[in-house]
């Protein structure tokens, strides 16, 4: 039976995401994202209170946390800063997940303890020019050289591309087995042939790095190699199930964080001689956008509580997703109506979190991908 009733620890963290994301968080996110500033300091703050290794075992140098408290602590995020909230989401439910679950001992000392004390920054390279909502069709390769592996390729897309310091990324090693001969790779930055290209000028997440990475004659060991050599797509898909969690997460905080700035604008603002807010249309506005979010936000909490309890959760990861993405845009898009004028100009923090919102209906799973994987779910079991 689920129970939605927070433990002391998971309201300490939500309050202290809270507290933080106010505090630190808020004040530049305007400028942040007008010059595409990329929040070094803020993320090293939150990797010194263990923000980036949320859900990693103390053992490994992380804050042995639950996906319930990780749901909150990125909604938090979100509602004042998505493009932070969104590195913050993939180190933790990405690049050190995959890590902690499918590394190796020197794997998780070499890579995942600095990612999890929040000294390095993780990205996670799957997606490529020609493979993206098609991801078996990897082609950049993995050839095994003596003991060597070598890998040539390109991939496009990945968040936090030009300021992390380890990679997970997945490569064909013999396309033949088609998805079961992808291997999933931990690579460091700066290591020869492996070229993060320059950032994408994006509509949102500003700052946030996006970009393209070469890989040429990249040469590893057996030492990189995560898992067995034909598990990377399962490492891969296993991943997004908790990264969409993650992202279903940020998409309540950033519907929740339009909402607040429309409802407070809504009290203060008058026309006719009233508060807009004692305007019916308006009302049915606020209405509609509180519903709608904490209608998402119980899609969220029971993905994360199922993943916390071992249970299957691939089609409420999805559904999570793919309604709270759905809901950020329309809550977003009528917290800039409400503003009226003053919505659509870059002073008022709802024009951004409507460009923001747009990525999460695209990345890690488009909104078509994610009604493939629950129709795919439902009709497997029933
Ligand atoms: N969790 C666990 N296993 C999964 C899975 C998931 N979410 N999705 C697929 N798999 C497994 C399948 O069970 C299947 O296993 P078998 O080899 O034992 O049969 C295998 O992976 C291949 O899956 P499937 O046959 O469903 O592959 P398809 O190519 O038909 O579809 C989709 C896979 C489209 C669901 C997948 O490619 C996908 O999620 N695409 C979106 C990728 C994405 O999110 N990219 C964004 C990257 S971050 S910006």
């Amino acid at each position: 039976m689920i129970s939605f009733e927070f433990s002391d620890i998971q309201l300490q963290i939500k309050e202290a995401a809270a507290k933080f994301a106010q505090e630190e968080m808020a004040p530049g996110a305007i400028e942040r994202d007008i010059n595409a500033t990329y929040p070094r300091e803020i993320l090293s703050q939150l990797g010194e209170l263990g923000f980036l290794g949320m859900m990693v075992s103390p053992e490994w140098g992380g804050s042995g946390l639950d996906a319930v408290s990780y749901t909150l602590a990125i909604e938090e995020f979100a509602k004042v800063d998505a493009a932070t909230s969104i590195v913050i989401s993939v180190q933790n439910s990405l690049v050190c997940w995959i890590l902690e679950n499918y590394g190796n001992d020197e794997q998780k000392e070499k890579f995942l303890r600095p990612l999890a004390e929040g000294k390095d920054i993780g990205a996670y390279c799957l997606s490529e020019p020609e493979a993206g909502s098609d991801a078996r069709q990897q082609s950049t390769t993995a050839v095994k050289d003596g003991d060597y592996w070598v890998l040539n390729g390109m991939k496009n897309w990945i968040s936090s591309g030009t300021n992390a310091d380890t990679y997970i990324v997945f490569a064909q090693t013999n396309p033949e087995l088609k998805h079961k001969g992808i291997a999933a790779f931990v690579i460091s930055k700066n290591t020869p042939g492996f070229e993060p290209a320059k950032k994408e000028d994006k509509m949102g997440m500003r700052a946030s790095d996006t970009c393209s990475i070469g890989l040429t004659n990249v040469k590893l060991t057996n030492e990189n190699l995560i898992g067995k050599v034909g598990e990377g797509f399962y490492i891969a898909m296993r991943g997004l199930n908790g990264g969409r969690i993650g992202i279903a997460s940020q998409s309540v905080g950033i519907a929740q964080g339009a909402f607040e700035a429309a409802l407070k604008y809504s009290k203060e603002r008058k026309t006719m001689g009233i508060p807009i807010c004692e305007h019916q249309l308006i009302q049915a506005k606020l209405a509609q956008m509180s519903m709608k979010i904490n209608a998402a936000r119980s899609l969220v909490l029971k993905a994360a509580w199922l993943r916390d309890n071992k249970m299957d959760h691939i089609r409420e990861s999805s559904e999570a997703k793919l309604f709270a993405s759905t809901i950020a845009n329309e809550v977003t898009r009528e917290a800039v109506q409400i503003h009226g004028g003053y919505g659509y100009v870059r002073e008022y923090i709802v024009e951004r979190m409507m460009r923001d919102a747009k990525v999460t209906e695209i990345y890690e799973g488009t909104s078509e991908i994610q009604q493939i994987v629950i129709a795919r779910e439902l009709i497997k079991n029933s």
